[in-house]
């Protein structure tokens, strides 16, 4: 029995203020359009890009009313009429990621970057997203999850894991090099931490405070530097790796100053992975290093299909664990403030039965 409104994190206009809605609508499953499914929730993840959204701090602007959320787990209860060929079927257990769909037929899907699709349809920003009970998906992009893996712990893979696992995939890195995480302690870092050790790298974490240290060290970062009290981080990193600078840098924290650094701490053909996304900073460094040092700067935006497959597998099999706290939806608003004061180690999930 599909019910008619349900309960939603709604922000009625960008900047604005979240409420906690009652009485929002439910797409009946009669209205869903070919290739649509409707998924029941149990869970979603926040990301700190849910909050980019909702105070609008990036260039292109955000659908509104907003449903932000794209860490979402839960199971299909509804799939549109004459949808054909459908990879899932009713009552499987489906993950929904920030890529929500894409034509599947343009130049960037067919070369497997289908989050680049002119078509694109993004969870919590173009389209609702899944800080709500029931959310509209589609059945190309939806993302199975493995058998025994609890949708809280498996939820925060479907955009903080698949964006950091897919960053270190293509960082250009072999075993026993030395990546740099800059956010090491937030929500993707402390799994870029796990994905870099899966990958047998070298793992030099940089964050800030006691818990996040903690964390890191824990999960299997080698050295820890809190951005906070380093007086040259640069040079701490230099010192880290016998002088030579690290092999690669996954940035998450969204500071300018942590990409600058990077590009100065990497080794010659060092890859920087551009992942955090600040709206309006200007990557600033040096053109003569960056030739010289033969240097790869690299943007890396989430991922696709088959990168979330298999981040989700590596999780699933207990080898990369999400961190999390979980909280009710109504808790929103106090996890933005959170994020703002950068105090999450890890993730907060958001249980969507409470
Ligand atoms: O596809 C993508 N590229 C993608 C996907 C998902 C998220 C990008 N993002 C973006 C988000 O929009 C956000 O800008 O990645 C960024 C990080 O998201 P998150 O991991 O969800 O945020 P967080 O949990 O707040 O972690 C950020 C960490 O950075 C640290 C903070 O202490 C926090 O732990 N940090 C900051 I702020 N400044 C730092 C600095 N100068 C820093 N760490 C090191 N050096
Ligand atoms: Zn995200």
């Amino acid at each position: 029995q599909i019910p008619k409104t349900q309960i939603a994190a709604v922000v009625e206009k960008t900047g604005g203020d979240l409420q906690i809605r009652k009485d929002w609508p439910v797409k009946q499953p009669k209205d869903l359009a070919p290739g649509e499914c409707l998924v029941k929730l149990e869970c979603s993840g926040a990301c700190h890009t849910d909050l980019h959204a909702a105070i609008g701090d990036w260039p292109l602007p955000p659908n509104t009313p907003l449903i932000g959320g794209h860490e979402g787990v839960g199971h299909i209860v509804a799939i549109g009429a004459n949808t054909f060929n459908s990879p899932v079927k009713l009552g499987d257990r489906v993950g929904i990621k920030w890529l929500a769909d894409s034509c599947l037929g343009c130049e960037a899907c067919r070369k497997g970057r289908e989050q680049n699709c002119p078509k694109a349809k993004l969870s919590g920003y173009t389209i609702d997203g899944t800080f709500q009970e029931y959310v509209v998906s589609y059945v190309n992009h939806v993302t199975p999850i493995p058998e025994g893996f609890a949708s809280d712990a498996a939820a925060s893979i479907l955009c903080a894991g698949v964006t950091v696992y897919r960053a270190i995939k293509y960082s250009q890195t072999q075993p026993g090099d030395w990546i740099v995480l800059p956010g090491a302690g937030g929500g993707l870092g402390h799994l870029a931490v796990q994905y870099a050790r899966v990958r047998g790298l070298r793992v030099i974490a940089i964050d800030t405070g006691t818990d996040k240290k903690n964390l890191v060290l824990k999960l299997g970062a080698e050295k820890w530097i809190d951005f906070k009290e380093s007086k040259d981080i640069v040079a701490d990193v230099l010192a880290a790796t016998g002088g030579e600078g690290a092999h690669a840098a996954v940035v998450t924290s969204s500071a300018a100053g942590g990409y600058t650094q990077a590009t100065e701490y990497l080794r010659t053909g060092g890859t920087l992975m551009c992942v955090g996304l600040p709206g309006t900073t200007k990557l600033s460094t040096s053109i003569f290093f960056t030739v010289f040092k033969s240097l790869n700067i690299l943007g890396s935006y989430v991922g696709n299909r088959q990168d979330a497959k298999e981040a989700l597998d590596i999780a699933a099999r207990g080898e990369v664990n999400v961190h999390f706290a979980v909280k009710p939806l109504a808790e929103l608003k106090n996890v933005y403030h959170a994020f703002e004061a950068g105090t999450i180690a890890g993730r907060i999930v958001l249980d969507m039965s409470k």
